[in-house]
C-alpha cells in the first residue's frame, strides 16, 4: 500500500511483529501454544546465552543501523522470523535505555513481494533526517539500496515508494557485490559508502553524495584494498575481494574504516582528505573467527560503540533443531590508544549485571597442574585476571571445566609465540561442534602485566586483553557440570596477581514478549 507521502506501508501483521516464531498456517490458538512450548524449550537450553542481546527465537546475523535516539539505544539486526536458518532477511528491532537491558520491538523491515527487496532486506544503517529516523538498506536481488522512514518514534517504518534510491553500481564496474550502505552527514550534505570489490583485485568502498538521501551521485572510491597488500597492525591480514558492511567514522584525530572481508572484521585507521580515506594502520577488530559484520554508533556521551554478530560454531542441523542461531556481541567502546592503535573495552554499563563477587589475590598456581578454584563455578560470569607472565610459556584461564577436566576450554596468552588463544580441543564431548583453536597475535610490552577480562555466557566467550585485543569464540560443552574455573601457568614462573569473578544476571527472562 502506498500512502499519501509516497511511502509504502508494511502489512499490519509485520508491523506488529506477530510473525516472530509463528508457524505458517494453523489457527491462532495453536500458534500461541507453539510459542509457549518454544519459549519453554529456549529458556531451558543450556547453550543459549542469557545476558547477550538476541531475538526471541530464530535466526539473526549482522547488527544493522545501531542508533541512539531520544534517550534510547536502538538496535536492528538481520533476522529470519521463519526459523533458525539464513533466509528471507527482515530487520529485527530492540531498544534499550542503558546498552544492557533490551526490550524487543516490532519487526522494522520485511521483504515486500514484487518490490526491490522482495528477496530480503539486507544490512544497512540508520540516520535521523530533519528529525525523521531513516533506514538505508540493501534490497535483493539484484543488490540495490533502499530507504524507509518512521514517523512514530521507530515503531513502524514506511518504505519510500521510489525505491531503490541507488539501483546499480557505477556503469562499467564489474563488482563482486554492492551492499550494506553506511551514511553520514558533512555540513549540509549526506555521504554514502557502499561495500563492494573487484574480482581478482580487492575489496573497495564506493562513495556517493546526496542532498536529500534520495538522489545520489557517485563520486569515487572512498578506499580500495589490494588483495595481497598487508599494512602494519596487530595482525596484518589480506582483505580479500569483497568488503561487506563498511563503517566509516572519525575517531579522535583519525578516521576509521571497518570492513568485513568475508573472513574477518578488519579496521583501518588513517586520514580522510578530499573525501579519500588513506589507511595507515590496519588490524583485526577481533582475533577469532566468530565475530563478524561489525557496525558502530555514537551515543549522547559521545562514545563510539561497536557491535558485532557472534555466529554459531555448530552444524546447521543443530542450529535449526535448537530453534535459534546467532547472538549480538557485547558493546565495545572504541578509542585511540596512546600508540595510535585501536583500543576496545566494554562500557561501564555492563557492570549493572554484576551479582555475587569473589576476589582472590596472589593465588598459588603450579606450572602444568590441573586444579579448579573451589566454590567458583558458572557459565554466566565476568572474570578479571591479572598475570605477571614472568618466564612462563603461557598463562591464562581454564573455563567451563568438568571436575575431571574431560571438558575444558583454555583462554591463554602464549608469551613465546605472542598469541592470544581460545583453545577448544576439549571444549565439548560432542562431535558436532567446532573445536579448533582460535586467536591471533598479541604481545605485552616489557614488564606489562596481562589483564584478561573474560565474559562467559553459555556458549559465548568474549575475551578482552589489555583493552587492545578482543577474541570472541563459541563453545558447546555437553556436560551440565562443565562449570569449573581455574588458572593456567605453562612451564617457567609466573604470578596470578589478582582474580575477580562476578556472576552476571540474565537480561531478559521472557524473551518471547514482543
Ligand atoms: N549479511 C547481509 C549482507 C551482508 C552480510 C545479509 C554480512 O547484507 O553483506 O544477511 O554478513
Amino acid at each position: 500500500m502506498v500512502n499519501r507521502r509516497g511511502f509504502l506501508t508494511l502489512s499490519a501483521a509485520t508491523l506488529l511483529g506477530r510473525r516472530i516464531a509463528l508457524p505458517r498456517g494453523g489457527n491462532m490458538r495453536a500458534d500461541h501454544m507453539k510459542n509457549e512450548s518454544l519459549q519453554k524449550k529456549l529458556a531451558a537450553d543450556p547453550q543459549r546465552p542469557r545476558y547477550h542481546l538476541m531475538p526471541p527465537a530464530n535466526w539473526m546475523n549482522d547488527p544493522n543501523g545501531p542508533i541512539f535516539w531520544k534517550g534510547q539505544y536502538h538496535m536492528f539486526y538481520q533476522y529470519n522470523p521463519n526459523g533458525a536458518f539464513p533466509e528471507s532477511m527482515h530487520w529485527g528491532h530492540a531498544g534499550s535505555p542503558d546498552l544492557v537491558h533490551w526490550k524487543h520491538l516490532p519487526i522494522a523491515l520485511a521483504p515486500t513481494p514484487g518490490g526491490p527487496d522482495k528477496d530480503g532486506c539486507w544490512s544497512g544503517c540508520a540516520v535521523v533526517d530533519r528529525g525523521v529516523p531513516t533506514l538505508i538498506y540493501t534490497g535483493v536481488f539484484p543488490q540495490v539500496q533502499c530507504l524507509a522512514r518512521s514517523e512514530d518514534d521507530m515503531m513502524t517504518w514506511r518504505k519510500f515508494a521510489g525505491n531503490p534510491v541507488v539501483a546499480a553500481p557505477p556503469e562499467g564496474m564489474e563488482t563482486t557485490g554492492f551492499r550494506d550502505p553506511c551514511v553520514w552527514r558533512e555540513a549540509d550534505e549526506w555521504f554514502l559508502a557502499i561495500g563492494s570489490g573487484i574480482k581478482g583485485q580487492g575489496g573497495m568502498v564506493l562513495l556517493y553524495r546526496s542532498k536529500d538521501l534520495v538522489q545520489w551521485d557517485y563520486l569515487h572510491l572512498l578506499c580500495k584494498g589490494r588483495k595481497e597488500e598487508l599494512l602494519p597492525g596487530n595482525d596484518p591480514v589480506s582483505t580479500g575481494e569483497m568488503w561487506e558492511c563498511p563503517d566509516f567514522f572519525p575517531l579522535a584525530d583519525k578516521h576509521a574504516l571497518i570492513v568485513s572481508t568475508q573472513g574477518a572484521v578488519v579496521f583501518s585507521l588513517g586520514s580522510y582528505v578530499n573525501r579519500y580515506f588513506r589507511p595507515e594502520l590496519q588490524g583485526k577488530a577481533d582475533l577469532g573467527d566468530s565475530y563478524y559484520a561489525a557496525r558502530s554508533m555514537t551515543d549522547e556521551k559521545g562514545r563510539r560503540i561497536l557491535w558485532g554478530w557472534i555466529r554459531e560454531g555448530r552444524s546447521d542441523a543443530a542450529q535449526r533443531a535448537a530453534g535459534w542461531a546467532g547472538v549480538m556481541s557485547l558493546p565495545r567502546a572504541l578509542t585511540l590508544a596512546p600508540g595510535g592503535m585501536l583500543a576496545m573495552a566494554p562500557p561501564s554499563e555492563i557492570e549493572a549485571l554484576r551479582g555475587k563477587h569473589q576476589r582472590f589475590e596472589n593465588l598459588p598456581v603450579l606450572p602444568g597442574s590441573f586444579s579448579l578454584l573451589k566454590g567458583v563455578r558458572g557459565d554466566g560470569l565476568e572474570i578479571h585476571a591479572e598475570f605477571e607472565p614472568g618466564t612462563s610459556e603461557a598463562v591464562g584461564l581454564m573455563v567451563r571445566s568438568t571436575p575431571d577436566g574431560k571438558e575444558q576450554t583454555s583462554i591463554t596468552y602464549n608469551r613465546t609465540s605472542g598469541q592470544l588463544l581460545v583453545e577448544r580441543e576439549h571444549s565439548s564431548l560432542s562431535l558436532d561442534v567446532d573445536r579448533g583453536s582460535q586467536g591471533g597475535p598479541f604481545t605485552l610490552a616489557e614488564n606489562e602485566t596481562l589483564k584478561l577480562r573474560v565474559f562467559l555466557d553459555a556458549s559465548v566467550i568474549e575475551a578482552f586483553a589489555n583493552d587492545r585485543a578482543c577474541l570472541t569464540s563459541r563453545i558447546y560443552p555437553s556436560r551440565p557440570d562443565s562449570l569449573g574455573l581455574g588458572a593456567i601457568i605453562r612451564s617457567g614462573k609466573a604470578r596470578l596477581k589478582a582474580l575477580d569473578v562476578w556472576e552476571l544476571r540474565p537480561i531478559s527472562p521472557d524473551r518471547l514478549t514482543t
